[in-house]
């Protein structure tokens, strides 16, 4: 692996680890916002985020690169409404998008092939992830602050039972 293909995989390990982050913040707010199934839900996305952490990082170690870990930012703490969170989780998702996609450019210049295998299934799962955090906010959108209608949606998300 070139150092530029290592270094870019590298920052995409911190944000995956930053995604991370992000998601407990939000797990946290919706549990002091009474929101326990919606606070579940989020704290597995935070799962979620650190097993891309895992897959970029062995991907790195299996081409025999090395991984090398950076700070990560203080996330945002709280916010207005359950809206807003989910609101920032698409946002977030979108500029992860935009990173998959700049990594898969840089591995078709370097001709990386198998970081560009690799990488195609992010690709795939940020398409899942947008589609994911969208639907749920279509549903918070019908909703808005019907409370009957917030007290079943947070159920629903209390099932989620897996990180996928
Ligand atoms: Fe949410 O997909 Fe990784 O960052």
């Amino acid at each position: 692996m070139t150092k530029k293909m290592q270094d870019a995989l590298n920052i995409q390990c911190n944000a995956e680890l930053e995604s991370f982050y992000i998601y407990l913040a939000m797990s946290n707010d919706l549990e002091n916002k009474g929101y326990k199934g919606s606070a579940h839900w989020m704290s597995l996305q935070a799962d979620e985020e650190y097993d891309h952490y895992k897959q970029f990082s062995s991907f790195i170690s299996d081409v025999e690169g090395s991984v090398s870990l950076e700070g990560i930012n203080k996330p945002t703490t709280t916010w207005a409404t359950i809206q807003d969170v989910f609101e920032s989780g698409l946002a977030h998702e979108k500029t992860i998008s935009k990173k998959i996609n700049a990594l898969v450019s840089i591995a078709k210049l370097e001709k990386d092939y198998s970081a560009e295998n690799f990488l195609q299934g992010f690709v795939t799962e940020q398409v899942e992830e947008e589609v994911t955090f969208r639907d749920i906010l279509t549903e918070l959108n019908m909703i808005k602050d019907n409370s009957a209608g917030l007290l079943m949606f947070d159920k629903g998300l209390g099932n989620r039972s897996q990180i996928k």
